[in-house]
């Protein structure tokens, strides 16, 4: 059983959602062999110097004993937590993974990715996006001190929240049936829009399946569970508790 889960937004202003996670990680996840989590694990992440804040260090123990008791964690970078670095990966006992990532399986092929990379219509978003990912901006940024860090991540999160939208910018459709073709039409896995759905591409007459997953929220949760054979939603509640 290999198990997929996105965008839990973890912080300390939702305890509720933090529990949830916490009791699914010793729990749920330890009947699969496998978790992927397709990135925004944490609200907003500073850079790896962070780890001995309180609310961190307490997600990574429970990733590290999760992954000590032998399950296979694997992190993909969010929108919002894109710094996670080497020594986080470290200390949690997991494996960073690339942006888009071919998870090629005897029975079955996916894509997985957080999502963003395909929103292009949000060509503000987008820009932003390239400028953040560059390694000097990361270098730049994460040689200021904590307390600086802290209040611009207070203020893009203000931003994001108060910012003018029609809506939530979804994937480019054109985009979206380039990149099925270019990872020969695996079925997709992402988070980011926070619009659960499973969509049917047809892209040069095959037919593709795309599956976003749902965020977290205080009272509710939800993982893709694939057993070898099928792909199932699965609702994580926090009376599901062992
Ligand atoms: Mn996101």
């Amino acid at each position: 059983m290999i198990l997929f889960i996105s965008d839990l937004h973890l912080s300390p202003r939702s305890p509720g959602a933090t529990a949830l996670f916490l009791d699914f990680l010793a729990g749920r996840a330890r009947q699969a062999r496998a978790l992927y989590i397709l990135g925004d694990l944490f609200e907003a992440w500073i850079g790896d110097d962070d780890i001995d804040d309180p609310f961190n260090a307490r997600i990574v123990a429970a990733l590290r004993q999760a992954s000590d008791a032998g399950l296979a964690i694997h992190l993909m970078h969010g929108n919002r937590d894109f710094l996670i670095g080497p020594a986080f990966a470290a200390a949690a006992g997991i494996r960073l993974l690339p942006d888009p990532y071919d998870l090629t399986l005897p029975e079955w092929s996916f894509v997985l990715s957080h999502g963003d990379l395909l929103c292009l219509d949000d060509t503000a978003y987008q820009a932003v996006r390239a400028r953040v990912r560059t390694s000097e901006w990361q270098t730049r940024m994460l040689a200021r001190p904590r307390f600086l860090r802290r209040l611009i991540a207070r203020y893009f999160r203000w931003r994001s929240r108060n910012a003018p939208r029609v809506a939530y910018a979804d994937l480019n459709p054109a985009a979206t049936d380039d990149f099925l073709r270019d990872h020969a039409y695996a079925t997709l896995i992402h988070g980011h829009t926070h619009h659960p759905e499973t969509h049917d591409h047809i892209v040069d007459g095959i037919h593709v399946e795309r599956w976003v997953l749902a965020d977290w929220h205080e009272d509710r949760g939800e993982c893709l569970a694939w057993d070898g054979e099928t792909l199932r939603r699965e609702i994580v509640r926090p009376e599901n508790r062992p």
